[in-house]
């Protein structure tokens, strides 16, 4: 890749990284699981261009795979530049990512890879090609690994949701491991996703609770990509949960408020220890009452961490990788935003949508097609 290519990476990553901030909208046990390969890749080293290459072996009996490429710190971006099939043919280029059925994250100190992520590009077996850019001037040493679902999905699984509670039951009393069991606004969030994710064919299964054993002064409110990372990794646990951390506020690198943010998409599910290992939600719907609002960020943050991504991006310049779901093609007032006004019956009334709507709720055959083939889910 090129100087020019180079510099489109890092404005791409600007822009992904604007998206999530604006839709602003696990713990477990390391070994056998009976659903679920893991592989040790090995490493990988840049080449003078910013290059590496990676390959795996996708098993006969695997309905995803879940590459992921780390750690290289908070201060390198990094992305798939193409991607072979078992047949040599070039399935992803990041070049030309919309007009393919992939799509993949630029995203600091660890890569997930994700493959499917359409029903329109289905995983098939053999040996893939996975050619990975990083931004970095030097060169960088990655070690990767697969994570391979080999348990047939349906559509009728569950979601299991470990809460760790960051200093919040100021803001939400009753908000800590010994009495969330009890908590009716929690409760009736918790029922509001399962409302909204029973379109996909999900359920909120088992729910756990802790509360966070770190620095809660600090990471109370998470304050940039740096923070948001560290705090990820605290997730040790290997166990199919997807660990939410509830916290106070949460800001981005350039100050703006966010209500929730995922890792990804996708994130890491089923793997511990890594900048990617779980999604941080606020607490301030649920301190209002506002249980509706608090259950559609979960339940779209936890879209993003199995794999699924905005039907449009808030400045237009992307899509998801799905037939079935709409695309919104106009910007009526020309500032450079595909608003929920603008896109009504353009996605806007999708729970993928960008912007956290009391309209946004629906979901797609396709988009249950994904998450169901997702690691977490079982
Ligand atoms: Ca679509
Ligand atoms: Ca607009
Ligand atoms: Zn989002």
């Amino acid at each position: 890749m090129n100087t020019l290519s180079f510099q489109y990476i890092l404005l791409g990553g600007t822009i992904l990284a604007a998206s999530l901030a604006a839709c602003d909208g696990g713990k477990g046990d390391t070994g056998f699981d009976e659903g679920l390969i893991r592989e040790d890749l090995g490493s990988t080293t840049t080449d003078t261009a910013g290059g590496a290459d990676i390959s795996f072996e996708a098993p006969a009996d695997a309905v995803s795979a879940l590459i992921t490429c780390g750690p290289y710190g908070y201060d390198t971006l990094a992305t798939a530049e193409t991607i072979t099939d078992p047949n040599g043919g070039t399935i992803f280029s990041y070049e030309t990512d919309q007009g393919t059925a992939l799509r993949m994250p630029v995203t600091d100190d660890l890569l997930p890879v994700l493959i499917p992520q359409s029903p329109d590009l289905d995983l098939t077996a053999g040996i893939y090609g996975i050619r990975l850019y990083f931004s970095a001037s030097g060169a960088v040493t990655v070690g990767c690994n697969a994570l391979y679902r080999v348990q047939e999905p349906t559509a009728s699984q569950t979601v299991d949701i470990h809460f760790v509670f960051v200093g919040v039951d100021g803001d939400v009393p009753g908000l800590n491991a010994f009495s969330a069991v009890d908590n009716a606004p929690l409760n009736e969030t918790l029922a509001g996703v399962g409302e909204l994710w029973a379109g996909l064919g999900l359920a909120v299964g088992e729910v756990t609770y802790a509360d966070f054993a770190g620095d809660v002064e600090l990471y109370n409110s998470v304050d940039g990509a740096t923070e948001f990372g560290n705090l990820l990794k605290t997730n040790t646990s290997e166990d199919r949960a997807v660990t939410l951390f509830m916290v106070g506020a949460i800001t981005d690198d350039d100050g703006a408020t966010i209500l929730g943010q995922a890792a990804g998409p996708p994130g890491a599910p089923a793997i511990g220890g890594t900048s990617k290992s779980g999604a941080v939600v606020t607490v301030g719907f649920l301190a209002d009452g506002d249980t509706d609002t608090e259950a559609r960020i979960i339940a779209h943050e936890v879209g993003h961490f199995m794999g699924l991504f905005h039907p449009t991006e808030k400045d237009g310049s992307g899509h998801d990788p799905l037939s079935d779901t709409p695309e919104c093609t106009s910007d009526a007032d020309g500032n450079g935003t595909y608003a929920s006004d603008e896109c009504g019956g353009q996605g806007a009334d999708y729970l993928m949508w960008w912007a956290a709507s009391a309209a946004s709720v629906n979901t797609s055959d396709d988009q249950g097609w994904v998450v169901q083939r997702s690691a977490l889910p079982h």
